[in-house]
């Protein structure tokens, strides 16, 4: 049986079909490579160390900063800053962008947002979590500082995005426009390779995943939707079925091999939705769309054609199979 080939030959080859690339995306990818790792194997000792927990702080949102989402930021950030290959970054665990101009950064291209940890509270009780990626390239002149207008963009101009999971495997997933592809790590060896060449998702599913906790609060047409998946079918061989890890990275992934749709919805705690469109949504957004399915924020409203006018700003979020989304945004039209 032939050795899968590794993310980095995967990176190079892709590279060569570009003969003007310089090389620095290859090295953008080859630091989220070796930050990953580094995540990787702190949060498969979580549990041994005294890494666990509330780091005491609260990031941009308010919220809780788990220690391990402290050390994710760090470790991406870090990474990034020592290829000299991106000239800044915006994070869910920083208030505002962070300009890198030591070096060569200032002359770089590229710009990356994150959530270097997402569903980082499901840590403690050992449910995956993942890493989540945006990719643009810089609007401002080369050599400046950054602006808010580098990371503001919309979902449709991403250079590529994708995730890390840290679940029962390590996987890395991620596009640059030209289809997705799965790679899983082997940690005897410290070697991402590809597993999932060419990833596709079904344009239709039979899971669901929302938060029906927060039900009595979505807007008419999402309680229509979760009725209607509920009820169809339900006499067959082969109803709807509800699964929600509250992880989006580890929800998507799911979906996105054996079909679904993911959805977390405006409501009155949330009136714009949880989920932020610059580095949670416009990533799993790109990804879904270059592997057939679709995302929206609502009826008409395609996630990728959005443009941002906050760093932190949320949007409500329909995610998955094509005709899944398709059926909820009819109920959303009513
Ligand atoms: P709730 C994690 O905090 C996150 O951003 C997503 O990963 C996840 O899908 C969602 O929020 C869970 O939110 O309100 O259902 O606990």
């Amino acid at each position: 049986m032939q050795t899968p080939i590794t993310l980095g030959e995967f990176i190079i080859e892709s590279q060569a079909e570009y003969p003007e690339a310089t090389g620095a995306l290859t090295s953008l990818f080859s630091s989220l490579r070796l930050a990953a790792k580094v995540v990787n194997r702190e949060i498969n000792k979580a549990g041994l160390v005294d890494i666990v927990g509330a780091a005491g702080n609260e990031n941009a949102q308010g919220e809780q900063q788990q220690k391990l989402d402290v050390f994710a930021n760090d470790k991406f950030k870090t990474a990034l800053a020592a290829r000299g290959v991106a000239c800044g970054i915006a994070s869910e665990e920083e208030d505002n962008y962070v300009t890198f101009d030591e070096g060569h950064n200032k002359d770089a291209d590229y710009v990356v947002l994150m959530d270097p940890l997402d569903g980082s509270s499901n840590i403690d009780v050992n449910v995956s979590v993942g890493t989540i990626f945006s990719i643009y390239r810089r609007v401002s002149p080369v050599g400046s500082p950054v602006t808010l207008e580098d990371f503001c963009q919309p979902g449709k101009d991403q250079v590529a995005a994708g995730y890390i999971i840290y679940g029962s495997s390590t996987m890395m997933v991620y596009s640059t426009g030209n289809g997705v592809n799965g790679f899983t790590f082997d940690p005897s060896l410290g070697v991402f390779y590809l597993s999932h060449p060419k990833m596709t998702t079904p344009t239709s599913g039979k899971t669901y995943s929302v938060n029906e906790g927060n039900y009595v609060r979505f807007p008419q047409g999402v309680k229509k939707y979760i009725k209607y998946c509920q009820e169809e079918n339900a006499e067959t061989n082969r109803p709807y079925t509800s699964r929600y890890i509250g992880s989006l990275v580890s929800d998507f992934h799911r979906n996105l091999i054996t079909g679904g749709i993911y959805m977390y919805p405006s409501s009155s705690r949330y009136p714009n939705g949880k989920l932020r469109l610059l580095y949670e949504c416009n990533p799993i957004a790109f990804l879904a769309e270059q592997a057939g399915g679709k995302a929206i924020a609502g009826a008409g409203q395609r996630i990728l054609d959005i443009r941002p006018t906050e760093l932190h700003q949320r949007v409500p979020f329909f995610v998955g199979s094509a005709n899944m989304v398709d059926k909820l945004e009819d109920f959303l039209s009513e």
